[in-house]
This record gives C-alpha cells, sequence and structure tokens, in this order.
C-alpha cells in the first residue's frame, strides 16, 4: 500500500496543468467502469476500491479546475452539480445507510490525479474520522 508520504511526493510532481489519466476516461480512451455520465460529469468505479462501493465524480472541463483550491466563482453551479450528482449516483448504487464524500486537495491532501474529483465511498461502516 502507497503510504502518504509517497503519495505527497507523487502528488507534488504531478501538480501542473497537464492532461491527466482522468482525461482519457472521459474520451473513452482507456477502459473504465463508467456508472454515471451527463454533459457536465462523469462518475466511475476507482480502481483502488477503499470499501464495497468506491466510485468518483468529476468534472468533464478539467482546464480550470485541477483541484477545488483552485476553485473560482464561476465553477460554484458546477461544484454544486457534483455534489448532486454524488448523492444521485450513491441513492443508484443503494448507499441507503450513507457513504462518505471526500475531496482531496494538493500535497498535504495526498491528491494524486490534478483533475478535480470526489470520492464516494460506501457499502461499509467508515470508522469516524477516516476513510
Ligand atoms: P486522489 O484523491 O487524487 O488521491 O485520488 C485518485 C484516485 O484515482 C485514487 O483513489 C485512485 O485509485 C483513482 N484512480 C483511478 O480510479 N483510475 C486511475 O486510472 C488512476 C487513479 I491513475
Amino acid at each position: 500500500e502507497v503510504d502518504a508520504a509517497q503519495k505527497a511526493a507523487a502528488s507534488s510532481a504531478a501538480d501542473s496543468d497537464a492532461p491527466t489519466i482522468f482525461d482519457k476516461v472521459i474520451a473513452k480512451q482507456i477502459p473504465a467502469q463508467i456508472i454515471y455520465e451527463d454533459e457536465q460529469a462523469l462518475a466511475f468505479r476507482d480502481i483502488s476500491p477503499q470499501g464495497p462501493v468506491h466510485f468518483l465524480v468529476i468534472p468533464k472541463v478539467r482546464g480550470r479546475l485541477t483541484q477545488l483550491s483552485k476553485a473560482t466563482e464561476e465553477d460554484k453551479p458546477l461544484l454544486g452539480h457534483l455534489m448532486y450528482v454524488a448523492a444521485q449516483v450513491a441513492k443508484q448504487e443503494g448507499l441507503a445507510q450513507g457513504y462518505r464524500v471526500c475531496i482531496n486537495d494538493g500535497p498535504n491532501g495526498c491528491q494524486s490525479v490534478y483533475h478535480m474529483h470526489l470520492h464516494i465511498i460506501g457499502g461499509r461502516q467508515i470508522p469516524d474520522g477516516r476513510l
């Protein structure tokens, strides 16, 4: 398992405006289990699931939203949409008992892919205060 320090080191190296693997997911150039898609957002299963259900919700337009801390006033509707999609897909996935929504930002947040994304993890009891 990759520890937090390794992940943080990898993420600072990756901190750029360069395209990420998620652009290839959006373009369907690499296989991904896409479970929801609309004009603005995409949800797909995390390749390294941290629970029985673990999916990511991403905006299709990455350019101005590589990470949450880069969000501007104009991103507010999109951020709201991503949260709403997370809840709808969680329902679709049968997470009636609840789930955790998490966004990692920057090196200290252990962000590894610089295309903003929400993690939705459920299907098990999540310990208080942890992923
Ligand atoms: P992070 O918040 O940037 O650390 O999350 C990135 C997530 O993207 C992480 O949970 C990976 O397992 C996941 N992921 C993926 O689902 N598919 C990929 O091709 C890659 C990463 I690279």
